[in-house]
């Protein structure tokens, strides 16, 4: 029988692409049942439908542990504490949770999976599978076909992350306070409540809490999650995230380390001849991946491929990803076709 799809968090930006990853890989469900919290109850979602459920709408049920019986894989992505709280809930009912959070990610019954990457890992699951934070998920799909040419010893990576990966609010305070900052309302009069700063017209080298090493989680992320998925624990990252004035599509400064010579040409083969990559490098015309560009695309845009004469195996390149599609909703998706028969 077909699957039934349940989506945790439905009315979010993550959910919304959910919906919509959903009906553009025709995910051959027989049902899609949208969850949220009770405030959403009985709204209207649209859906361009998929496998043997019609175009239409969903109408958003309330999330109890009551609400995954007869699901077969339900897409979380309504936050850590929901997950951890559902996650027994959906395992009784014999589902697999693919969770956007980072509850589970570094647990070690958890597989953390980017399929480009390591696809195998699904196969280890005991009913959770974690996708990965955005940041993570694009670069490591750059980083793969660079360590099957020769393993990967050390990257350093800075980020310039979309207004998206802090959900629909930080889009529309982007959105609403550069229009009031044109408008020439008072710095103190702008509405600062998703981001810790102004975003409009500025940089915040901030995202998610700071450590006690005065790292933020999101570079710890950055670090952990890249050896794991890529089953190397002996790959060093150094990370700066960076919060940049984007509506969706992350970008990455990305200079790698390798233990023997990868040639540019070398590089630039391997990534034409991946799937999920896409080359946009030419600098005699001026081209090369951005994000402002790139919005509602799912492939892992790389350019900017140069040498990094600072070390002895080097290379540095330019990567962006749409943060929502390939960061998020496309990830989970991607899993979920693994797990179909
Ligand atoms: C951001 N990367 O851009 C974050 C969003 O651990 O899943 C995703 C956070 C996570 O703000």
């Amino acid at each position: 029988a077909n699957p039934v799809v349940a989506i945790a968090g439905a009315t979010g930006a993550v959910g919304a692409e959910f919906l919509q990853v959903l009906h553009d890989v025709d995910f051959p469900a027989s049902e899609v049942r949208a969850l949220a919290s009770a405030r959403s109850a009985g709204k209207r979602l649209p859906f361009a439908g998929c496998g043997q459920v019609p175009a239409g709408e969903l109408v958003v049920q309330e999330m109890t542990p009551e609400s995954f019986a007869g699901v077969d894989i339900a897409l979380f992505s309504c936050g850590a504490g929901l997950s951890k709280q559902m996650r027994q809930a959906v395992v009784d009912a014999g589902a697999v949770m693919i969770d956007n959070s980072s509850a589970f990610r570094m647990d070690e019954d958890v597989p953390l999976v980017v399929p480009e990457v390591n696809p195998g890992d699904v196969a280890w699951h005991n009913g959770v599978i974690a996708n990965p934070n955005c940041s993570t998920i694009q670069m490591v799909v750059a980083l793969k076909p660079l360590y099957d040419l020769s393993p990967i010893t050390r990257v350093v990576v800075s980020t310039y992350q979309a207004a998206s990966g802090g959900g629909a609010p930080a889009m529309a305070e982007l959105y609403e306070q550069t229009k009031a900052f044109l408008d020439g309302t008072p710095e103190d009069e702008l509405a600062v409540e998703v981001f810790q700063h102004r975003i409009a017209f500025n940089c915040i080298p901030h995202i998610d809490v700071f450590l006690d090493d005065d790292s933020t989680k999101e570079e710890w992320k950055m670090v952990v999650e890249t050896k794991k998925i890529m089953g190397d624990q002996g790959i060093k990252v150094a990370a700066t995230c960076v919060r940049v004035p984007v509506l969706r599509c992350h970008a990455e400064s990305v200079n790698v380390e390798f233990a023997g010579d990868v040639s540019v040409e070398a590089a630039r083969a391997a990534f034409a001849a991946t799937d999920g990559i896409t080359v946009m490098d030419d600098p005699a015309s001026s081209a090369y991946p951005m994000p402002g560009l790139l919005a509602g695309t799912d492939d892992t845009y790389v350019g900017r491929l140069r040498r990094d004469d600072t070390v002895e195996h080097g290379l540095a390149m330019w990567v962006v990803a749409d943060q929502i599609r390939k960061g998020a909703a496309l990830n989970a998706v991607q899993i979920a076709q693994l797990l179909l028969p």
